[in-house]
């Protein structure tokens, strides 16, 4: 069931970002929300290296069993990213980003460094898979993939593009998950607001192009913690502080022919749905050094 691999996921996102778990806890003794529970999951997202036998042609085929609809694509030339995201099969469900390094578009040393890890992956792995089988794409999703690179690498990488270095070290691991802010308590209800909240709360927002995200239309508006650092263990037991993952934060506004709806009474379809590419791209730099090192 989807609900399992979800669960899977959100359990090792948990455990490896330690923000997750101290916002949930804030906003509880906040009285923000009752329980865990409460919180919507806005959306999930994931980065994948564009290679023909893996990237979101592979890991879109996942979500696509479980109900997932292929929605709109985004293309962000400064980054050497494309993006897709997909609706859910039911509302309830988070959405989902999925990003793809564009592999060909980076310098060929780059590019070898990375076919040199991910060609130990023959054939797409996806297809090797049983998908109704929940446990085995819940293994599948923490799985390594390629071998663990070495911190050279992982550093000529980064010097490049900060997206391949995460990729090749952090590989399926969630990349975030999404609080959505809109149907809180008022005080929390809009991202200006919960900004506060978190800062007063002592977590450090991403500042790049400013700590609001607004999509030209102005009703998508997001914030991102910076991610968080963990020590990763690199071959030959190299051990090097990199960015994990990050938590976000969503406020969709009711559509125009919606507004005049009490706000009980709004339901996810009522408000603005999908992504933005200019909030997206800022975004991206929560696992940057830009960010994480003004930390
Ligand atoms: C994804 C950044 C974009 C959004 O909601 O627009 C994004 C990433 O950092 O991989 O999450
Ligand atoms: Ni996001």
């Amino acid at each position: 069931m989807l609900t399992q691999v979800l669960n899977g996921l959100m359990q090792r996102y948990m455990e490896r970002v330690p923000d997750v778990k101290a916002i949930i806890q804030t906003m509880i003794k906040e009285g923000i929300i009752p329980a865990p529970e409460a919180i919507e999951n806005d959306h999930i997202a994931f980065r994948t290296m564009g290679v023909p036998q893996l990237g979101m042609q592979s890991l879109e085929k996942i979500f696509l069993h479980y109900g997932y609809t292929k929605r709109d694509a985004y293309y962000f030339r400064e980054k050497k990213l494309d993006a897709y995201w997909y609706a859910p099969p039911a509302p309830h469900f988070p959405r989902i980003f999925l990003s793809e390094l564009r592999v060909q578009d980076l310098s060929p040393r780059a590019q070898q460094l990375i076919t040199g890890y991910t060609d130990e992956v023959k054939t797409d792995p996806v297809d090797a898979l049983n998908l109704d089988d929940a446990a085995a794409v819940d293994t599948f999703l923490h799985s390594g993939l390629w071998r663990l690179p070495t911190l050279e690498d992982y550093k000529t990488l980064a010097a490049e593009s900060e997206y391949a270095a995460w990729v090749i070290y952090n590989r399926y691991y969630l990349n975030h998950f999404t609080i959505s802010v809109h149907n809180l308590p008022q005080g929390y209800n809009t991202i200006a607001d919960f900004n506060d909240f978190l800062e007063r709360s002592g977590f450090t927002l991403n500042n790049a192009g400013g700590k609001i995200k607004v999509s030209p239309d102005g009703a998508l508006l997001q914030s991102a913690t910076v991610a968080n650092m963990i020590t990763a263990t690199f071959a030959n037991n190299e051990n090097y502080r990199i960015a994990g993952s990050y938590v976000e934060f969503a406020e969709r506004k009711a559509l125009p022919q919606f507004a005049h709806l009490p706000a009980a009474e709004l339901k996810r379809e009522h408000r603005r749905d999908g992504f933005e590419a200019g909030n997206a791209d800022k975004i991206f730099e929560s696992t940057y050094r830009s960010q994480t090192e003004s930390k």
